[in-house]
Order: C-alpha cells, then structure tokens, then sequence
C-alpha cells in the first residue's frame, strides 16, 4: 500500500469529487469514425499530422529510389531526361516542404501539450485546419507527377529557368501555387506554437524552467515568422509574372533572377535551422532521459538555440558565392558562415558530456543518437569545407554537395526524429515498439546511408554535376554510382522495417509500456488521456518528475490545478507569458465541420488556379471565406460563467480581453509575418532600382503629382482615427456610432487603396513594360488586398454586433479587427512615401 499523499501543500485538497473526473472525460471525449474528420485535440491531430508527413517522406523517398536506379549504370534509360528533372524536383520539394518542416511541426502539435501539461494548444481548430490543408495540398502536389505535368525546376526554382519563357506549361504554377499555399499552413502551426508555449505553460514554469525542446520550437516558430513570408513573396512575385507578365525578373525590362535568389535563400538558409533546431530539441530531451542525468550546460544549450535562430538569418548569400557577388562582402559571408558552427558545437559537446556522464540505457532512440552524432558531424565538417569560398568555387553543383547537404539534412534531422519516433511511442496510446526490430532497422539505415552518401563526396570531387538524369561510362564514376545506389536501398529497407514495426502495433501487436519507460523527468511522461493530464502540475525545476517522485500520483488523483471541467466544456488555463502565473481559464473549440471544409476549400482554390480554371476558382474560394466566418463565428463567447476556482487559492475569470487575450496574441504574431512579407516587397523595390535604375523615372514629369500622395496618406490617418473613435463606441456601448464609424472607415480605406493604383493609371505607368511599374503596381495590390479582408472583417463584426455579440464587456473579436486596420492604415502609409517620395530624391 502506497500511503496517502500529504495535500496540505498541494493545490486542491484529495479525494476529489467522483463526478469531476467524468465532466472532464465527457468534456473530451473524442469523435468518432467519420466524426474523425471533425476533431481538433492535439492528441488525435497530431498522430494524423505525423502519420501524413511519414507518408510524404516515403513517397519522395521512393522518387529518390528511382532516380538511383537511374544512375546505377551509365547511359541507363529507366526514366528519360525531362522526368528525372520532373522527380529531382518533386523530391526535393516534398522532403523539404512536404516532410522536414511539417513533421517537426506536427511534432510540435502531438508533444508540446504534453510537455506543457496544458489540455490543448490554444487554437485547436487552426492547427486542425493547417493539417488538412496540408494533407490535401500535399496530395495535389504529388499527383502532378502521375500527369507529367511536375515542376522541374530543383527544388529552389531558380528563373529564368523557371520563368514564362522557358517553362511554359503548368509545371511551374503547381510548385508555386502548391508551395505558396503550403507555406500558410507553416505559419498557421507556427502562430499556434509561440502562443502556446508563451501562454499555455504549467504555472510554475518560469521561463528558466521550460524544458530545451520547447525552447527549440520557440525559436523555429519565430525564425517562421520571419523567414517563410520572404518564399510567399518570391512565389507570388513569380507566378505574377507568369500569369500577367509583369517582369520582376526579367533583366531585359529592368528584373532581375539574382532578386530571386535574395529572397529564396533569405528564407532557404533559416530553413535548414528550421529543420534542425527542433531535431537538436528533441535530443536534447532524449540524452538526459536515456543518461538519467540533467543536460550538462542547459543554459548554454538555450543561449545557443536562441543564438542560431538569430544567426542563421544573416547567412543566406553562402548559396550565391558562385553568383559574382563583390569579394569584400563574400568573405563576410563566409566567415559567418564558420562562425554558425559554434552554437552548433556547444550542443554537441552537451550531449557528449551528459551522455558521458550518466549510466546510459541502451535503447533504439540511444543508437539512433549516436548515429546522429556521427553522421551529423561528419555534415559539419563538409559544412565549413563549402564555406571556403574557392573550395565552394570547386565543388559547386557537384555530387560533393549532394553528399554535403544529405549528411546535414539526414544526420540531423531524420535520424534525431527516428529516434524520437521509438522513444516517444509510449506516450501515444501506451504500447512500445520492438526493440529488436528497430536495432535492426536502426543499423541498415546507419550503414545504408553511409554506403550511399559517402562515395558521392568522391564522385563530386572527380567532377560528377548535380542534377544530371545520365552520365557516360569512360569517366571512373561507375563503381561509385552502383555502390551509391546499392547503399539507397539498404536504408531504405530500414525504413520499411520501422514501418512494419509501426503497423503491428497499430494492428494491436504492440506490447503494453510499463509507465514512464525510460525513467525520464519531464511532464509528458504523467500518464495522460484525451483531455491530457487529470491535473495540470505546479512546476518547481526542469526535471519535476525525478525531483518529486509523487508528483505523477498526485496529478493522477486530482491534487494539482484544474482536476475537473468547471464549466463543463474544453477549457485550458492561460498563464502570464513570463511567470506562469494563472490569468484565466480558456474556453477550447471542441469537434467542427467548419475548419476542415475550410481546409478543403482552401487546397480546391489553389489547385483550381494552378490548372489555370480561374473562374471555377471562386466558387470554392468563396466556400473556403464562409467556412472560416463559420469556424470563428461561435469563437468569441464572452464571460459566460463566473470567475471558477482552479486550485491553489487561484480564482480565475473564464474571459479576459485586450491584449491579455490569447487571440490577441495570435493576431499580433500574424502582423509580425504580414510586416515581414511587407518589408520583403519593398526591398524588392530597392533592389530593382539598385540593379535597373534606368527604368524608374527621371525627373517629376512621369510620377503623379504630390497632391496624390498628401490626399491617399490623409485617407489613411482619417480611417485609422475613425477605427480609434470605433474602439471609444465600443466601450461606451454606442453601437450605432460604432457601426457608423466601421462602415465610413472601411469606405475610406477602398478610396485610399483604389486612388493609387488610379492614378498610376492615369498617368500612363504600365506594369508589364518595366519593373519599375511591377513594383509600383505589385505594392499597390498589396493594399488592395489587405482592403478587402477588411472589407470581410468589417462585415464580420458588424454582424456580431447586430446579433449582440459585441459590446463593452465582450469585444475580442472587435480589438483583434483593430490591429489589423491600424497595422493596415500604417502600412499603406509607409508604401506610398516609399513609391512617391523615392523617386523624387534617389536623383
Ligand atoms: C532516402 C534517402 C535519400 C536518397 C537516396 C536521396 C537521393 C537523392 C538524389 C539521387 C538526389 C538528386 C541529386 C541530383 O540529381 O542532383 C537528391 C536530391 C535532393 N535531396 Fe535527397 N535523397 C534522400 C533523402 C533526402 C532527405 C531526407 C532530404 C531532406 C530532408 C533530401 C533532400 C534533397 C534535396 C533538397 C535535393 C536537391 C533537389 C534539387 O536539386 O532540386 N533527400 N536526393
Ligand atoms: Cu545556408
């Protein structure tokens, strides 16, 4: 007999009452068959967001398979030269959009909750709708190979390979249009990350108690903000061109491909970080777990998370070296470029030292680890090996490349998510996977990926290129290329192996977890149900599970915060983004149709546009705007029950507003990616003018008087004022008033937008002739559109206005339209003094 717990120090007094834990088990009880489609906890969304990524990762994959047997032999005819352009592509494309980046995030989206001992993250339903617009997205992108109609421009798309003239079918859009929309889906699990993390920790868990992988996520989400809007404008801008043949990167009007390039690889070079961060996160957790000792250097390792995230941004010209690009600033370049190995290497000498430390158990996560270690040092060293300018000179699109960025890609972040794969297993359903099965698996793809990747260092330095379907018999790469291909399928038996493995236990045949397997000390290891843990814990330290031995068993009985669903529904506690401390309890969108019609409606539009139907397009566009006013329509409910007790004398309201609220906070994170995708255009601007300053205009005679300018900033600052005045109604409960001030405001804001491009009109400027009128036309649109979604939001709220949902004490929906107004009226401002005024003084 275990003896009973001591509550006098606990949060809520044991036993607790028997109906509490059913409320919270009827609270989450999850759907059902084709209710499935409906779910939003993280628990069943995640597993589905995982199991898809694994599915893409296994279809480009086997792309990959293909093409080594393609370059098994020379002169080989498996698959002619426009394919093997057409599957290069596609697997790039996939395993670096389709798989690298959603499955860490899916990761993020299963495990996060549970290691924040919160019940959910806090926008359930849009990290639902991100999985379903990534899955059908996904499909889409992939059947275009069955209809050999697949991008076949390498995975970056440089133009003006890419452009019009040279790839004129459809190939093209679908990797735009398809890559551009998946993109969004990114940033919706990021937006849905940093809240997380900022405001649904365990209270106690200060910000120097948050485990390393949230760390890690915290940082990848931000580097999301920030890298991922610069590709969404370079796909636009891109497929802009195609469509209305507005020339931003054709250098005969005055484009440039180079701006391209800029802004490709100021989101390609973060992403590698992107990928690889929440891989080192999870290690980080898995050493001291298999070592049973704290991570040596914690803080360190966080300074170096945060170091790189920061880092990693200024690095993007190392892929533009063979570009032409002056030397003074290539060797900046370069050195940075060795310089972002140190953080690199804190964490190595980290987990060496932990592992080192400790009496380590001997796992399949532990030999995935290790392999990691290996394989990922190993990609390092060829790292700063291509970071030597005339080295890099050397080996530039050669197979040493090749070599180089799979050593990193798959040492870094596939063996790390293996590993994570049998180490976190148990906490799914409770059942492990074999170990017998997974040394296997675990040694063919070690010893696989070397035999395949290893002798292509070789074949790139005797001068194999990249990207070729065939090569001739008399250059000495044959017995290269056959033990590279030979090695391709030994790794991928090893994959099927853990497959295989992954279904038995999904047919049943896994055997049952004893709990907390690994002995490990963070919080996902509480056994935990649809509605996570039966109480969320008070946290005093990194490890609370080796420093209180009770702590599961006191959560389990219900002695720590929040053991029942007070207001009988989905609810969450949101603490303060520093201190944890509680600040009041979320209501959680339960099972919808709507964010999945949205996810589904979504994917249709861009695939219509794509297969350039642009018309049939608006009918599931239209769809996709009315499922989302749906999915948000019943969002926004207001104190609807009395301040509820959660546990250590916290008494916490069921509604804040302002910008304590967490979809304030979302919002806001979404003005950070909107101004980021801003700030792109206009460097776009500057950078055209930098390369072609011929084609803007000398002179005041072709640019529209100042007039135009003084009377469109004066219509933004009158709306932005009327949008203040707006707020000032709302508190006062003058609806009507309000109403007036929306709608004339609204009004004002599409004069303002539809003035620019008016008089550009007017005064002759025509955008297909010069870049110069593509940028002018392309920022002016930019405000077009941000109009019309405000046109929406307008519409919106004065909707829930008129059905009495939006007054004084109920006005979240009304405070998150007014960011993005004022975040609008701002931006509308600072893109006219740029097209107006720069001319007129870049003399
Ligand atoms: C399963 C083992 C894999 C094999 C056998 C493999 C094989 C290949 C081959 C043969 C190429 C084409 C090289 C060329 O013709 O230039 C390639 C390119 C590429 N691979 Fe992999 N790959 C594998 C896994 C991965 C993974 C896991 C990732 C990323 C997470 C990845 C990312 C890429 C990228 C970005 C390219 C460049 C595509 C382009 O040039 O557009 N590969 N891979
Ligand atoms: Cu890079």
């Amino acid at each position: 007999m275990t003896p009973p717990l001591d509550d006098a120090a606990l949060p809520n007094r044991l036993p607790r009452p028997k109906e509490e834990l059913e409320a919270l088990k009827r609270a989450w009880k999850p759907t059902s068959g084709l209710g499935l489609l409906k779910e939003v906890n993280n628990n069943i969304i995640g597993v589905m967001y995982i199991a898809t990524a694994l599915l893409f990762f296994v279809i480009s994959g086997t792309l990959a398979l293909v093409m080594r047997t393609q370059l098994a032999v020379p002169e080989n005819d498996v698959l002619g030269h426009s394919l093997y352009n057409q599957f290069f592509t596609v697997h790039g494309t996939g395993m670096m959009f389709l798989f690298a980046v959603p499955i860490v995030e899916a990761i993020g989206v299963f495990l996060l909750p549970s290691m924040l001992a919160a019940r959910d993250l806090p926008f359930p339903r849009l990290s639902a709708f991100a999985f379903w617009a990534y899955l059908f997205g996904g499909l889409a992108f992939f059947c275009s190979l069955i209809f050999e109609v697949a991008p076949d421009g390498g995975w970056f798309m440089y133009p003006p390979l890419t452009s019009m003239k040279f790839s004129p079918g459809i190939n093209a859009d679908f990797w735009l249009l398809g890559i551009g929309f998946i993109e969004i889906s990114a940033i919706a699990g990021a937006i849905e990350i940093i809240v997380g993390i900022l405001r649904t920790r365990p209270p106690g868990m200060t910000l120097d108690k948050i485990p390393v992988y949230c760390w890690s996520m915290l940082v990848m989400a931000g580097m999301i903000v920030f890298a991922f809007p610069a590709v969404i404008i370079a796909t636009a801008l891109l497929e802009i061109e195609r469509a209305f043949d507005w020339p931003f990167f054709i250098a005969e009007r005055g484009g440039d491909p180079l701006l391209w390039q800029h802004l490709f690889w100021f989101f390609g070079h973060p992403e590698v970080y992107i990928i690889f961060l929440p891989a080192a996160g999870l290690v980080s957790m898995m050493v001291p777990a298999l070592a049973q000792r704290p991570l040596v250097g914690h803080d360190w390792v966080v300074v170096a998370l945060v170091g790189t995230g920061f880092f990693s941004f200024g690095l993007w010209v190392h892929h533009m070296f063979a570009t032409g690009i002056p030397p003074l600033s290539l060797s900046f370049f370069s050195a940075a470029s060795m310089a972002v190995s140190v953080p690199a290497g804190i964490q190595v000498f980290a987990w060496i030292a932990t592992l080192g430390k400790g009496r380590l158990q001997w796992t399949v996560a532990t030999w995935f680890l290790l392999g990691f270690l290996f394989i990922f040092v190993a990609g390092g060293l060829t790292g700063v090996m291509v970071a030597v300018i005339p080295f890099d000179w050397q080996a530039h699109d050669s197979y040493f490349v090749v070599a180089h960025l799979h050593y990193v890609l798959i040492g870094g972040m596939v063996f790390p998510v293996f590993a994570g794969l049998y180490h976190w297993w148990p906490t799914m359903k409770g059942t492990m996977l074999s170990e017998r099965l997974g040394r296997w698996a675990f040694w063919m793809m070690f010893i696989g990926f070397n035999v395949a990747f290893f002798p292509m260092h070789v074949s790139g330095l005797m001068g194999m290129p990249r990207r070729v379907y065939t090569y001739p018999g008399d250059l000495g790469w044959n017995v290269l290329n056959m033990v590279s291909t030979v090695g391709a399928f030994v790794m991928a038996f090893g994959v099927l192996l853990v497959l295989i493995d992954m279904a038995r236990d999904a047919f049943g045949r896994g055997r049952p977890a004893p709990e907390n397997p690994w002995k490990a000390g963070t919080l996902e290891w509480i056994p935990n149900d649809d509605y996570a843990t039966r109480s969320i814990p008070h946290v005093r330290s990194l490890y609370p599970l080796w420093d209180n031995p009770n702590l599961s068993r006191e959560v389990q009985e219900g002695a720590h915060y929040l053991p029942g669903a007070p207001t009988r529904r989905r609810e969450t506690i949101v603490t303060s983004p520093i201190e944890a401390r509680p600040q009041y309890l979320m209501p959680m969108p339960g099972p919808h149709w709507s964010h999945f019609l949205a996810g589904l409606f979504t994917a249709a539009h861009f695939i219509c546009l794509a297969v350039q139907l642009y018309w049939v397009s608006l009918v599931p566009g239209v769809l996709a705007i009315a499922s989302v006013f749906w999915w948000v329509w019943s969002l926004d409910k207001g104190a609807d029950h009395p301040p509820q007790d959660v546990g250590g004398g916290w008494r916490v309201p069921v509604y804040l507003q302002g910008s304590e609220n967490h979809s304030w906070w979302g919002t806001a994170v979404l003005l950070l990616v909107d101004g980021t995708a801003f700030a792109c255009l206009c460097f776009t601007y500057v950078f055209l003018w930098t390369v072609s300053p011929d084609v803007w205009p000398v002179g005041t005679d072709s640019l529209p008087g100042l007039g135009w300018l003084f009377g469109e900033v004066a219509l933004w600052i009158v709306a932005a004022g009327a949008m203040l005045l707006a707020s000032r109604a709302v508190a006062g409960n003058r609806s009507w008033a309000m109403r007036g001030l929306l709608l004339a405001g609204v009004l004002l804001m599409l004069a303002a937008a539809v003035a620019e491009p008016y008089n550009r009109i007017a005064s002759g400027l025509v955008a297909s002739e010069s870049a110069y009128g593509a940028i002018v036309y392309m920022l002016a649109s930019w405000q077009v559109f941000h109009v019309v979604i405000l046109v929406l939001m307008t519409g919106f709220t004065l909707a829930r206005s008129f059905a009495g949902r939006l007054h004084a004490r109920r006005r979240v929906t009304f405070d998150n339209v007014m960011l993005v107004w004022l975040y609008t009226c701002g931006q509308g401002i600072v893109s006219l003094l740029l097209v107006h005024l720069f001319p007129r003084l870049a003399v």
